[in-house]
């Protein structure tokens, strides 16, 4: 946990491992990436020059075991990506869909030989993954979607778009879902494969130093060896949706603390009416309540954390901490751009890039929305999607 912003002192209840790990990649995210994560934002291009060193620091796919996988524990996971997306979401987001929404469903639901081809070299970062879900016409309700694979000969041809994909031009292969005779399955389609093509989606406000995409397959033939064999239906997708829900749970409080200590170092400098405008009681209120907020989200983390290293933890569970913890960021970011006055809105401050980058994560891996109304089925038994 960031120092500055660990007012409950919850770096006592880690273990070392797990401290070594987060400032390990904390000093990574100093030094490598503040320098330069303004720029790529402003450019609105991905830093792959990072790539080797997010390698090096065992980053891919660390919560999985075997085949190459640092196999750390899930708090320590979620320390990581905490700290990664200190420096920006984007850079989390790298590594959750990389990790737990691609090599995550290989390790479970794949064949031996999809794990041996695929697992080592994503996690030494040789091969990289996109996960498709979302189609222009189906976001929050993934059951409806329209893509289909159709089973012809010795394959499968795959017919549909997924758009708002997340690494899908800079993959080598795209976790595609897909209906096969109304069942919800899972097909590893690799780039190059006739039929398949991928186009970034430009003009984002949010999230620029991300690579997003539409991926459109027009009769795109893959090999039967290319279906997940391990899950059928809408769980499938929906079980990696949790591990990367798990990720951006701590991800956030990384935004949120990036947030709050810009906004104190500013409020204890800048002078207006002859005092540090943090000497002003709506200032300190302003700050209070976002270390509070934080503070809260980080209990609410650990616990889940550790809730998972023990298997207890359910999807509900998840739901209330992504809701929560990117809320509570998204807040803090406007609260604190407040208190930067018009410095607030430039990209001299890491602020407004990390407040536009929450509008991205409050939406994907299931809205706000979507996460408070699963909390309510799960409390009332009724469905009011
Ligand atoms: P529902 O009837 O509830 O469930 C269908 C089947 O799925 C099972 N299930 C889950 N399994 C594991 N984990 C979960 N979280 C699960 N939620 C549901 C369920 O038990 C059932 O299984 P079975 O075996 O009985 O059939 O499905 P529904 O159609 O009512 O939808 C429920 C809802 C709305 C919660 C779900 O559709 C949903 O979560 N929607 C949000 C979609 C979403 O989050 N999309 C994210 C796309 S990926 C992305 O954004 C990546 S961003 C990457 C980055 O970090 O850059
Ligand atoms: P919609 O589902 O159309 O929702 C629009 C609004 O309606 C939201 O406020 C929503 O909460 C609300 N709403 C919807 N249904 C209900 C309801 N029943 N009750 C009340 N309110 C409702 N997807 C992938 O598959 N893979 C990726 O890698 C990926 N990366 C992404 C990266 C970025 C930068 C972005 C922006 C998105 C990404 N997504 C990805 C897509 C993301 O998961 C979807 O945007 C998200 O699930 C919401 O879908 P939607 O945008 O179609 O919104």
């Amino acid at each position: 946990m960031a120092v500055r912003t660990d007012f409950l002192g919850l770096r006592e209840l880690l273990t070392d491992d797990e401290r070594l790990i987060a400032d390990t990649v904390r000093q990574f995210v100093d030094e490598a990436v503040l320098p330069v994560i303004g720029e790529h934002f402003e450019q609105g291009t991905f830093p792959r020059q990072l790539i080797p060193q997010l390698a090096k620091l065992g980053l891919f796919g660390m919560h999985l075991q075997g085949y190459g996988c640092a196999g750390v524990s899930p708090v320590a996971y979620g320390l990581a990506s905490q700290e990664l997306e200190r420096g920006d979401s984007g850079l989390r987001s790298f590594t959750s869909v990389q990790g737990s929404l691609v090599m995550f469903p290989i390790l479970e639901y794949g064949s031996e030989h999809q794990k041996a081809r695929w697992l080592p070299k994503m996690a030494a970062g040789e091969l990289f993954g996109c996960f498709g879900l979302t189609e222009p016409d189906f976001g929050s309700n993934p059951a409806g979607m329209i893509t289909t694979a159709r089973k012809d000969g010795a394959g499968y041809v795959i017919n549909g778009r997924k758009r708002w994909i997340t690494n899908g031009t800079l993959a080598d292969v795209a976790l595609v879902w897909a209906k096969l005779d109304s069942v919800v399955c899972g097909f590893l389609v690799e780039r190059g494969t006739p039929g398949f093509e991928a186009y970034e989606i430009e003009r984002k406000m949010s999230l620029r130093a991300s690579i997003t995409a539409e991926l459109v397959f027009e009769d795109c033939r893959v090999p039967a060896a290319s279906m997940l064999p391990g899950v059928h239906g809408l769980r499938g997708p929906l079980s990696c949706l949790n591990e990367a829900r798990f990720g951006i749970l701590w991800g956030s409080i990384g935004a949120a603390s990036a947030c709050s200590e810009a906004a104190l170092e500013y409020a204890t400098s800048r002078v207006q009416f002859d005092k540090p405008i943090g000497a002003y009681q709506l200032t300190q209120e302003k700050l209070v309540r976002m270390l509070t907020e934080i503070s809260k989200a980080q209990l609410l983390a650990l616990h889940i954390g550790r809730l998972k290293e023990q298997g207890k933890l359910t999807a509900a569970q998840i739901s209330m901490g992504k809701m929560n913890n990117v809320r509570a960021a998204l807040d803090i970011a406007r609260e604190a751009r407040s208190i930067l006055g018009a410095n607030g809105i430039t990209l001299d401050y890491p602020i407004i890039r990390h407040m536009l980058n929450l509008e991205t994560v409050y939406t994907y891996e299931g809205t706000n929305e979507i996460h408070l109304l699963t909390l309510g089925r799960e409390i009332t038994a009724l469905s009011a999607f």
